[in-house]
């Protein structure tokens, strides 16, 4: 075998499956005597339900049966819980207003699930909900978070007042306050983070079943962590306990952070499962997507710079208002707080930070984490305000970023709002990136793209992103409702072939393949005789799934310590074998030998005698080669880097192409190259489209107007440019792989590289600041309301 190990870029095990149409996903389970769900919605915003007339519905052909929130309620049905709990400044804790499964009383945002129909077919199901009569009684509606705080607005919960979800902060204010009073100059910034929608290729979907014989329930979901969903599902909304609740997710087509969340249709198909005793499954249409995939971002902040006469930056101030929809999602309250304002030093060593983040309720669809969650947010405020900063005072936007950065010799690096980055190096991921994108040769191509009568602009992201996420005790103190740990279970099996149980779950990312290369490094076998296995409660001890790029950095940790364990034993079993001493054996290369020998025996010669112990030190070691770990890190990980943009806009039409995107990440040792630069171009891609197109327009009372594929525009391949990704390393100090996590760094480091590409090339027209999404209108404004003054000048 060539070398499949740490490093190698292996081509993706899984793919074939996928490519040739022979993947598992949840819409293709189809289990005996099914039934099918449909979920009816409310096309209101907000409103009294004055009573719901199922008859019909109920008579209509091929319908089952027909549920509301009020047959839910009297069975005991809990609501949806959140599993994060932020307290306001005054220590009280947040607002959290029951979230029914299916409304009770009121509906809160359009696409708001008022009953479900189930029914012999799909079309019976969607046909019956037509029938229901629902009597609705409009209230008032608000979407925006400026307008949800405006004295007066229409209360979404009653018992959140002025919509008030939280008021949190962070930070030194005095400190702050102080450094702000004794700048040479100050610099403020007004801007939005758009609100984005996922749009994973493969739509969410959920089957439920309900075994007569054990009483027990399986779950197969569109999930990207089901052992979460089983804790929440079974613990706060069925009451079922775990040995009777199973939960699978199969093949998932994309999650982008939005298959975290327990969503009510989960409950819905397990819990009517239970009650009319057949399987009952239900898949999202396309425009369902769309109003009840959480949605991400939506922020309205003011970001202050306080610098000194050389421009040092002395402190930061920062105020934020955030969009958390109608209810709380699972993990809603942690995106503004902790994975965004803890981002605020950035990569700069501002000795004082202070942020406020006030946490709204609005009649839309609930927002949650979507690729970044939080580290978008706070890498769009830094890096603009950093070229704002350079736009007010004449500095270089370069030399002002390096001037700043935390020097390369400050890790372990503590910044004024909690996060510690044990490593890093922006200088050198800076300088790479500059060659790479040939910044040298810019103002050449700028001048001849001005021959052609097209505007082009050059812009620079230099960020870092705290992922990895865990730490079960930091993540407990700053509001998590679970550990943030994870699980492995490795099995050597007799002839020498590995599986490996993990609690993390893949979709899309290549952990088949990734981790894979982990047990053939370490076990020294190769990559095909090893199997991932990952997804399923009833296999796997326990796990808490994937998102903020924490599966390398925690699941193939935990599988490291596994890997040790299994090393560890198979050297006593060694010894015994190889009539040696265990402190004399040496594991390498899939061998265990006696030090300075040439005895050895491979690592399927040791697990064929754990598992046929003819010849085995049975007093001291039970047989078997099966080892488990849970890995609870010390730290975050801290990838960073520098993403340069360039683009190109046409005065006429106002229409941006990208022409070149560099992105040269720090995401310590990469197991993989290939599948890095996949992560890598697939999360600039989607920065790109925040930047670019992507925004989720509301009413101001609350109908969402990009609800469809034709509204909401999701870039094209068309509109890609050639992505170019390199790489430097500095290890992370904490964990036994010395590797970041890179799921996010694209989606992160990227949206303000191109706003400030677009700012650039806008440079002769006096535009300080864009807001997301750069639309060709808006451009083709500014440019349209600039001419006659360059005319006359
Ligand atoms: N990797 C590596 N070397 C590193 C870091 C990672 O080879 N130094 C590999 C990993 O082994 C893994 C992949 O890169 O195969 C991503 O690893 P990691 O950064 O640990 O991220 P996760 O696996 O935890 O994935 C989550 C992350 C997040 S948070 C979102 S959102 C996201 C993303 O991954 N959603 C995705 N990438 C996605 N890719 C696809 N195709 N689909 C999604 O829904």
């Amino acid at each position: 075998m060539g070398f499949e190990g740490i490093g190698a870029s292996v081509k993706r095990k899984e793919d074939h499956r996928f490519l040739s149409g022979t993947g598992n996903y949840t819409d293709d389970i189809n289990r005996p005597g099914q039934l099918y769900a449909y979920v009816k919605r409310s096309d209101r915003p907000h409103a009294r339900i004055g009573g719901i007339d199922a008859a019909a519905a109920k008579a209509s052909p091929g319908v089952v049966a027909v549920f509301s929130g009020a047959d839910m309620a009297a069975e005991n049905v809990g609501g949806i819980p959140c599993g994060w709990q932020i307290h306001n400044k005054d220590g009280s804790p947040m607002a959290e207003p029951m979230h029914p499964v299916l409304a009770v009383g009121k509906v809160r945002f359009v696409g708001d699930a008022v009953a479900v129909v189930v029914a012999e077919t799909r079309q019976q199901a969607k046909d019956a909900a037509e029938a229901l009569e629902i009597d609705y009684q409009d209230l008032p509606a608000v979407a925006s978070v400026l307008d949800a705080v405006k004295p007066g607005a229409g209360l979404v919960h009653d018992e959140a007042p002025g919509n008030q979800c939280y008021d949190w902060h962070i930070g030194d204010k005095a400190v702050t306050d102080a450094a702000f009073a004794r700048a040479a100059r100050t610099v403020k910034l007004d801007l939005v983070n758009n609100r984005l929608i996922p749009n994973a290729m493969e739509p969410r979907a959920a089957v439920g079943e309900f075994d007569k014989s054990s009483g027990k329930y399986t779950l197969y979901t569109t999930s990207q962590n089901p052992h979460v969903i089983r804790l929440l599902m079974g613990a706060f909304v069925l009451h079922i306990p775990e040995h009777q609740l199973r939960v699978v997710a199969p093949d998932v087509g994309g999650g982008f952070g939005s298959k975290i969340f327990h969503y009510a249709e989960e409950a819905i198909v397990t819990w009517t499962a239970g009650k009319v005793k057949r399987p009952v499954k239900w898949t999202a249409e396309r425009g369902e997507s769309f109003i009840t995939d959480a949605h991400g971002r939506d922020h309205v902040s003011t970001a202050e710079m306080a610098l000194d006469a050389d421009g040092n930056f002395l402190a930061l101030r920062v105020n934020t208002l955030c969009n958390m929809g109608a209810y709380l999602s699972t993990f809603a309250p942690s995106v503004p707080t902790y994975l965004y304002a803890t981002l605020l030093a950035g990569v700069y060593k501002t000795p004082a930070i202070y942020a406020e983040v006030k946490a709204v309720f609005t009649n839309t669809v609930p927002v949650d984490a979507y690729r970044g969650a939080g580290r978008p947010e706070a890498t769009f405020l830094l890096e603009r305000l950093m070229d704002v900063i350079a736009y007010d005072t004449g500095h270089d936007r370069v030399e002002l970023r390096r001037r700043n950065f935390i020097p390369t010799d400050a890790f372990p690096y503590q910044t004024p709002v909690a996060l510690q980055y044990d490593s890093g190096d922006y200088f050198t991921t800076l300088d790479a990136a500059q060659k790479a994108a040939d910044v040298a040769g810019f103002e050449a191509r700028r001048a001849a793209a001005a021959a052609k009568g097209k505007l082009r602009g050059l812009g620079y992201s230099t960020y870092v992103e705290a992922c990895g996420i865990a730490p079960s005790a930091v993540v407990g103190s700053l509001g998590a409702r679970a550990g943030l740990y994870e699980v492995a279970n490795v099995r050597v099996h007799p002839t020498g072939s590995v599986t490996v149980f993990t609690g993390t779950h893949s979709h899309g990312q290549g952990h088949e393949t990734t981790f894979a290369q982990l047990v053939s490094d370490q076990l020294g076998i190769p990559v095909s005789q090893v199997e991932i296995v990952h997804g399923d409660t009833a296999k796997i001890p326990f796990g808490m799934g994937t998102y903020g790029s924490r599966s390398l950095a925690v699941g193939g940790s935990a599988m490291v310590k596994a890997m040790d364990k299994v090393i560890a034993k198979g050297k006593k079993i060694a010894a015994h074998l190889l009539e040696a001493s265990p402190a004399d054996i040496e594991f390498k290369d899939g061998k265990f030998s006696v030090a300075g020998t040439d005895r050895s025996k491979a690592l399927a010669e040791i697990s064929l005698a754990a598992y046929v112990p003819h010849n085995y030190p049975i007093e001291e070691l039970e047989p078997g080669l099966d080892e488990t770990a849970f890995y609870d890190p010390k730290n975050f990980t801290f990838p960073g880097g520098c993403h340069i943009c360039e683009v190109e806009i046409d005065a006429d039409t106002g229409v941006t192409q990208v022409i070149n995107f560099t992105a040269v990440d720090d995401v310590g040792r990469v197991i993989n190259p290939m599948i890095v630069e996949g992560q890598v171009q697939g999360g600039v891609a989607q920065g790109i489209g925040q930047a670019l197109f992507e925004s989720a327009v509301y009413t101001a009372d609350g109908q969402l107007l990009s609800g469809s594929m034709m509204d909401y525009v999701v870039p094209h391949a068309d509109q890609m440019p050639n992505i170019k990704v390199g790489s430097e390393v500095t290890l992370c100090t904490h964990n036994p792989l010395g590797s970041k996590g890179v799921g996010e760094v694209g989606a992160i480091g990227s949206p303000p590289a191109v706003i400030n590409a677009v700012v650039d090339a806008l440079r002769d027209y006096g535009v300080r600041h864009l807001d997301m999404p750069a639309s060709p209108q808006k451009i083709w404004s500014i440019i349209e309301a600039g001419r006659p003054r360059m005319a006359a000048e």
